[in-house]
């Protein structure tokens, strides 16, 4: 417990920021399989756009304390089915990321959220001038210090 799924559509962003807030030199290489690192659990977003690995998600969500659902800003689609979010019986944060790119679309983004059946507050992030990140450090803080009680 104490630890975080990313879940994410392929390219959303999971990994990058992952290594962000744990400090890592961000680097692109495609995940492969389930990545356990200390506090989060990053996976393929393969395991999202492909329905017959959503049980994959669902076992793994048991491992942790919170879901943390991605939205690539510039995707003029979704792979979160309508209320995906309440197959879950975890909490669930959403946030969408690359809101850099000029061909961002917030308000898109928060409707595919909304879609989802995730609940604002919704994070907005970039991973190229570090907006959003403070909240989530401080998220990851908290759940630290849950962990290490
Ligand atoms: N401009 C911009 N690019 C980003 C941002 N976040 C991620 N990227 C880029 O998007 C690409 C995919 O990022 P990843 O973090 O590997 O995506 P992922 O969700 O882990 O993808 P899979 O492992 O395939 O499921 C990389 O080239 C990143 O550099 C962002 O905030 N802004
Ligand atoms: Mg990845």
């Amino acid at each position: 417990m104490g630890k975080i799924l990313l879940i994410g559509g392929i390219g959303a962003g999971k990994t990058s920021l992952k290594q962000m807030l744990m400090n890592e030199q961000v680097s692109y290489r495609k995940t492969q399989m389930l990545d356990f690192s200390q506090i989060f659990i990053d996976c393929p977003g393969e395991y999202l756009e492909i329905p017959r690995f959503y049980h994959v998600l669902i076992d793994t969500s048991h491992q942790v304390s919170e879901i943390w659902a991605l939205q690539d800003a510039t995707k003029p689609r979704t792979f979160y089915p309508p209320k995906f979010a309440k197959v879950f019986n975890k909490p669930i944060i959403g946030i969408i990321t690359k809101v850099d790119l000029p061909k961002a679309n917030l308000e898109q983004a928060v409707s595919y959220l909304v879609y989802a059946g995730i609940t604002e507050p919704f994070y907005s992030t970039s991973i190229v001038n570090g907006e959003g990140f403070s909240p989530l450090r401080l998220r990851v803080e908290a759940l630290n210090e849950l962990r290490d009680r």
